[in-house]
C-alpha cells in the first residue's frame, strides 16, 4: 500500500506497439471483449504504427524482389527501420516469424511485467535480414505453420501477455489455475446438469470431498498430458508415484478410470 492508498501500483501500464501494414486488423481485435475493456480502463495500451507511412516513394512500396533470386517478395529494410526507430526506446523489439523460437507461457509471464514492447509483423517471405540483425532483440514463433502475415501471431502474443496483467481478467476468469501454470494440461470440466443426455458427471465431483476431487483432477491432467503432449510431461515436476501410475497405464494392465 502506497501513500495514496493504492494497492500494487507498479509504474505505467504495459504498452505494445505493433508495426504492421494492416493496423485495422490489430485495432479491431483489441477493441473488443476482455482486452477492449482492459484498454479502456487504462490497464494497458496497444498502439499501431503503419509501416507504409514510412515509405518515401510515390507508390508507397514496402517490398522488393529477393537478391539471389527465387519466389516471393521481401520486406524492404528502410520503411521497417524508420517505423521501428519512430517508436523510440522500448524494453523489447520482437519480430514474429515462423523461424523464431517458440513463444511460451513463460514469455507471457515475463513480458507482462515489462513497460514497452514493439512487435514487428512481417508479410511476404519475410523481412530483410539486416533489420533482424541490427534492430530486433528477439524473434518468436507462435507455432509450426505459416500465416499470411504476423498480425494474428502478434495478437496471440498480446492476448496471452495482457491477460496476466493484474486487473485485466475479472475474478471469474482468473488465470490462477489453467493449462501450463503447472506444466500440465487441464483436467476435464463439468457444470450442471449432473446428467445430460444420459451422461453423468463423474461422481467424485459431486462428493464434496475436496482432497479426492483434487487427486482425481491431478490424475486426469497427468493422463491427458501423457496422451496428447508427452513432451510437456517430460518437463513437468511429477512425484515418483505419479510417474509409476502413468507407466502402469501405458504398459497394458488397464484398469477402469478412477
Ligand atoms: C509466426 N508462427 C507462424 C510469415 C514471414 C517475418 O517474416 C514472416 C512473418 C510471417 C508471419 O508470422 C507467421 C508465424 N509464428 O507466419 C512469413
Amino acid at each position: 500500500m502506497g501513500e495514496g492508498g493504492e494497492v500494487d501500483e507498479v509504474g505505467p501500464p504495459l504498452c505494445f506497439t505493433v508495426l504492421t501494414l494492416f493496423p485495422q486488423l490489430i485495432a479491431g481485435y483489441v477493441g473488443e471483449g476482455v482486452l477492449g475493456r482492459a484498454l479502456t480502463r487504462g490497464l494497458a495500451r496497444v498502439e499501431t504504427v503503419d509501416v507504409r507511412d514510412f515509405t518515401t516513394d510515390r507508390y508507397r512500396t514496402v517490398d522488393d524482389v529477393p537478391f539471389g533470386g527465387g519466389a516471393g517478395m521481401v520486406m524492404k529494410p528502410e520503411p521497417i527501420a524508420a517505423a521501428i526507430e519512430s517508436v523510440g526506446p522500448v524494453d523489447r523489439r520482437v519480430l514474429v516469424t515462423p523461424d523464431g523460437r517458440p513463444f511460451t507461457q513463460a514469455d507471457a509471464v515475463a513480458w507482462s511485467g515489462l513497460g514497452s514492447i514493439v512487435l514487428v509483423c512481417g508479410r511476404y517471405e519475410g523481412i530483410d535480414q539486416r533489420v533482424r540483425d541490427t534492430l530486433i532483440d528477439d524473434e518468436i514463433s507462435i507455432g509450426d505453420y505459416v500465416l499470411s502475415g504476423g498480425e494474428l501471431a502478434a495478437l496471440v502474443v498480446i492476448d496471452a501477455t495482457l491477460r496476466l496483467v493484474p486487473g485485466v481478467l475479472g475474478n471469474a476468469e482468473s488465470a490462477q489455475h489453467e493449462s501450463f501454470s503447472d506444466g500440465l494440461l487441464e483436467h476435464p470440466h463439468f457444470t450442471r446438469p449432473a446428467v445430460w443426455r444420459d451422461l453423468p458427471v463423474p461422481p467424485v465431483l459431486l462428493s464434496g470431498h475436496h482432497a479426492r476431487i483434487d487427486a482425481w483432477r491431478r490424475r486426469q491432467s497427468l493422463r491427458h498430458t501423457a496422451r496428447v503432449r508427452p513432451d510437456l510431461l517430460a518437463r513437468a515436476p511429477l512425484t515418483e508415484a505419479e510417474r509409476r501410475d502413468l507407466l502402469d497405464l501405458t504398459s497394458g494392465d488397464e484398469e477402469t478410470d478412477r
